[in-house]
């Protein structure tokens, strides 16, 4: 286990980054085909929360088993990881967020799913051409990535977790200052109607679990490889671009410990 993993260049094909995923890795797995994904050359980067709210939380295990797939871990993934080890875990809270999936799985079957998460990185680093990526759930709690890495690497602070996997801090204020050392920084945690960049920090879940679309960006190119279909037609006042996400449709609630049958 390790709370920071760096990841070489991939010299083979394209490098591509998604948001939120929560449990909708058919509707991803669409969208990957639509843009030519080749999983023996490609390679697609998450910025976590792969599961809850969706319908297809437990296919999480499948995707976080392919070579061409990584993941740093959202807070829900380690929402998952408190409740199984006895954290404190609001669980109303967790249920309404989407977690009823987990918390009625048996110990036995909730642990393959813990084992998974707790081999997630917090962060992530990614060697491109034009420079180095970073990648983790919500924000960085330093301007410079050299000082998380180290903080990750060297210890296992618990506020720099969670500002990592919860903080909203930098969307609420507009902060655009940039994080050092990296030529972007990869997030998402919040819906927003477009990709939004502060500084060097892209937020990149656009709702595609919810009533939006999933976000495909070249790591290399930082450009979207499959924009709206209107991106290039603002019809939005500037002062109203990117507001969150309307609140998603409550998911049904499923039968207990069952993966639905269009997940299989
Ligand atoms: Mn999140």
């Amino acid at each position: 286990m390790s709370r920071f993993r760096r990841i070489a260049a991939n010299p083979h094909g394209r490098d591509l980054a998604v948001g939120d995923i929560h449990g909708h890795f058919q509707r991803l797995q669409q969208v990957l085909d639509e843009v030519g994904f080749n999983p023996a050359h490609d390679r697609l980067f998450s910025v976590g929360d792969l599961v809850d709210r969706g319908p297809c939380s437990q296919q999480a295990l499948e995707w976080l088993e392919q070579p061409w797939f990584h993941a740093v871990q959202g807070n829900h993934e380690a929402l998952a990881i408190s409740h199984r080890y006895g954290g404190r875990v609001d669980l109303d809270m967790y249920r309404s967020a989407g977690g009823g999936w987990f918390i009625d799985l048996p110990e036995a079957q909730q642990q393959p799913f813990v084992e998974a998460f707790l081999q997630m990185p917090i962060a992530l680093e990614v060697q491109t051409a034009a420079g180095l990526v970073g990648l983790l759930h919500a924000d960085s709690p330093y301007h410079d990535w050299a000082l998380l890495r180290a903080s990750l690497l060297e210890d296992d602070d618990p506020d720099v977790r969670e500002v990592c996997q919860w903080s909203r801090r930098r969307l609420r204020e507009g902060d655009s200052s940039s994080v050092a050392g990296l030529r972007a920084l990869l997030v998402g945690h919040t819906p927003l109607l477009e990709v939004k960049v502060l500084g060097n920090v892209w937020h990149l879940d656009t709702g595609g679990w919810s009533r939006g679309r999933f976000s495909l960006l070249d790591l290399a190119t930082l450009a979207l490889v499959n924009p709206a279909p209107d991106a290039a037609t603002p019809h939005l006042p500037a002062a109203s671009a990117s507001p969150p996400m309307p609140a998603p449709a409550r998911a049904a609630p499923g039968r207990s410990g069952a993966v639905p049958d269009d997940c299989q």
